[in-house]
């Protein structure tokens, strides 16, 4: 009896390390730490009034991703570029914006992809049908950009939500400001990002973003031409391959290693001195940065932790909420002033012969 008492105890104690164990922590999101919440942001904001919504995002991505896989680059790119100009606001998507498809006023939005903002704008319509028009387009933008990060095996984590749409466009001069260029080192990038409110450990984990996409020679070829001599001399020639001379307009992968995984191999690619940039590569040069990248590169766990909390708090940078801003009927263009909307209306009353 007592001998069978203790094979079930035991049976039971397997059964439980078992379940903990197809439970991994890796892909439950709420075993991950978050930032605060920004006041007005709430991760179950759309519950009530669209449901759907996350699941309408989530299945759309995923056929997406299967023609183009490139598409989540530009998506989790388009995020950055949205809080870090000017607030999570959407006003990256605004045509006639600094960085904005319109325009293209400044040199790090003119690679943003179109395709990017041709999907933000098709789920938007799906999104509408479904729950009438009640979801930002910046909070579209911001789920958008966890998909792309966990569709591509990355951590699925929780996005806050309750953003609204900015009513301003980002100006040039905001945008040169606030997205530091590639040639960055350590000293630059933390002063960017200081002034946003983040810091060194942040500067390091959203940087790894860079394990997937693409980037233009010319965004690193004054490290080739000449050779930067902290790049590693078989990295150098083989990137002089795809771009023999300055200003080609090819272009590679950030991650030579995996370039379309979300993974840690991109602090991999550092410690080899394969980073793309001055901005990424710098980081295993100052020491300020090196341990942490020492850290994440042997440790993906702790990297998706820190990843996660980053951005979180990337994504709450200057949000809109309650009754600021608004809701964008076309994710492209603000809503017609109070004064466009009265138009039509004055037309239909005349139209009815109401007088
Ligand atoms: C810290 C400062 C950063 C700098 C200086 C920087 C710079 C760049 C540059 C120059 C490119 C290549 C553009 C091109 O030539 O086409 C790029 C691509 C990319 N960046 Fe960053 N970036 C930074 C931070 C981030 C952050 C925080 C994220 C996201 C968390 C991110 C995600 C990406 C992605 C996914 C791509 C590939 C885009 C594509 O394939 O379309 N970057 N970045
Ligand atoms: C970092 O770059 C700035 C210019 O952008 C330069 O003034 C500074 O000396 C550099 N710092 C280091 C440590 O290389
Ligand atoms: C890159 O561009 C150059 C010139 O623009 C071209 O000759 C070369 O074939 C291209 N290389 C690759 C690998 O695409
Ligand atoms: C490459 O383009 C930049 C910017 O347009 C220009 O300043 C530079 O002179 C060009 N370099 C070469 C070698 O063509
Ligand atoms: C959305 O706005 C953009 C920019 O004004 C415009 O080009 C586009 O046609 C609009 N789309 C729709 C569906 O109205
Ligand atoms: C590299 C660069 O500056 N490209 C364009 C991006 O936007 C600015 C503003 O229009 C243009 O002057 C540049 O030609």
């Amino acid at each position: 009896m007592a001998a069978r008492t203790c094979s079930f105890v035991s049976l039971l104690l397997l059964a439980t390390s078992l379940a903990v164990i197809s439970l991994s922590p890796a892909t439950n999101a709420d075993s991950y730490t978050y930032p605060p919440l920004q006041k007005g942001l709430d991760f179950s904001y759309y519950k009530s009034t669209c449901p759907q919504l996350e699941s309408i995002v989530k299945n759309y991505l995923k056929k997406a991703f299967k023609s183009d896989i490139g598409l989540a680059a530009g998506l989790l790119r388009l995020h950055f570029h949205d809080c870090f100009v000017q607030g999570c606001d959407a006003s990256v998507l605004l045509d006639g914006s600094a960085s904005g498809p319109g325009e293209k006023q400044a040199p790090p939005n003119l690679t943003l992809r179109p395709a990017a903002f041709k999907a933000i704008n098709e789920i938007r319509a799906l999104i509408d049908k479904a729950c009438g028009r009640v979801v930002s387009c910046a909070d579209v933008v911001a789920l958008t950009a966890r998909d792309s990060v966990s569709l591509s095996g990355g951590p699925n984590y929780k996005v806050p939500l309750g953003r609204r749409d900015g009513l301003n466009f980002a100006s040039r001069d905001d945008t040169l400001a606030n997205l530091p260029p590639p040639s960055s080192n350590v000293t630059k990038l933390l002063s960017a990002l200081n002034g946003l409110g983040l810091d060194t450990n942040d500067l390091v984990a959203l940087s790894g973003g860079h394990t997937i996409g693409l980037a233009h020679c010319t965004s690193f070829d004054d490290r080739l031409f000449p050779q930067d001599p902290t790049m590693n001399k078989w990295f150098a020639s083989h990137l002089k391959l795809t771009c023999p001379v300055k200003n080609t307009t090819n272009t590679t992968v950030n991650d030579i290693r995996t370039p379309n995984t979300f993974d840690n191999k991109y602090y991999v690619d550092l410690l080899n001195r394969q980073g793309l940039f001055t901005s990424d590569q710098d980081m295993y040069t100052d020491s300020r940065t090196k341990p942490i990248v020492i850290d994440f590169a042997k440790n993906q766990d702790l990297f998706f932790q820190k990843f996660v909390y980053s951005m979180v708090k990337m994504g709450q940078l200057s949000v809109l909420t309650g009754t600021n801003g608004e809701i964008r009927a076309n994710c492209s263009a603000k809503n017609p002033s109070r004064f466009g909307i009265l138009q039509p209306v004055i037309q239909i009353i005349g139209d009815t012969q109401l007088f």
